[in-house]
């Protein structure tokens, strides 16, 4: 059985560009799982000729689901299938440790970082007394080139010494000033995205998306953090380990 045959084939008289029909096919044959995670995606030679296509469209329609985070490049070994990340719900680990430990690499964009008062919402979760000073800080996630989720995290400025030692990785900001929680509070809520949110994270507005929201501890009982974390509803799973409680 070739590929096409079990992936799909173009529709005869799309007006769609050829391109965008490849991905379409691509794209539905990994949310039915047909392609699951790590399988090869044959070369664009192989490609080209199956569907009788150029080697310039396949190149863009796979370059395309690479920038989706669909499909990733490996280097000298060809394109995969990415799958969608296991994200652990009872790990306190951070973003930047969650994508290197699956081999991928993470960076973030800047929305916004500011220092202010704290609003009435944060107070309360944060336990802080009204008035008192926090950082803010709001990123887009990136795995590789594909946006994973938007953040918003909001610190007490006790936890950290200026806006500016927040890098790439908060968690380690944290750490090098000995304030990285060490025990969380974390609460899981399904949403749709907003069309601004949809944009930002390349996806469609009113797709699904996961909010966790986690509230961060040090050993002596106060707050480290207040995050509200918007994942990919297509790009995760959550997973817990659970125990026997008797
Ligand atoms: C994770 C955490 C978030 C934390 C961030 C730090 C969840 C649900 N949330 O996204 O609370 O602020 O990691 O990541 O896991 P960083 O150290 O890479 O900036």
């Amino acid at each position: 059985m070739s590929f096409s045959d079990v992936v799909g084939r173009l529709e005869a008289g799309d007006s769609m560009p050829l391109y965008m029909q490849l991905q379409r096919v691509l794209r539905n044959a990994i949310k039915r799982r047909i392609l699951t995670q790590d399988v090869a995606i044959p070369p664009e030679r192989d490609l080209a000729e199956e569907y009788a296509v150029s080697r310039i469209t396949v190149r863009k329609a796979l370059s395309g689901l690479v920038d989706e985070g669909l499909l990733s490049r490996r280097r000298g070994a060809g394109t995969f299938v990415t799958g969608r990340v296991e994200k652990s719900f009872s790990k306190l680990s951070s973003f930047s440790e969650d994508m290197l430990s699956r081999g991928r690499s993470p960076h973030s964009v800047w929305i916004n970082r500011s220092i202010g008062a704290v609003t009435p919402e944060e107070s309360l979760s944060l336990g802080l007394s009204p008035g008192a000073a926090v950082y803010r800080f709001h990123r887009i996630r990136y795995a590789d080139d594909a946006p994973m989720a938007l953040e918003y995290s909001t610190i007490p400025a006790y936890c950290l010494p200026s806006l500016n030692t927040v890098e790439d990785s908060l968690y380690d900001a944290l750490e090098k000033a000995g304030y990285r929680p060490v025990r969380a509070l974390q609460r899981l809520r399904a949403v749709t995205f907003t069309e601004e949110q949809a944009e930002t994270l390349g996806v469609l507005p009113r797709d699904a998306g996961l909010l966790i929201e986690r509230r961060g501890f040090l050993l002596d009982g106060r707050a480290a953090e207040f995050t509200q974390s918007y994942y990919r509803g297509d790009a995760y799973d959550v997973v817990a380990e659970l125990n026997d409680a008797h």
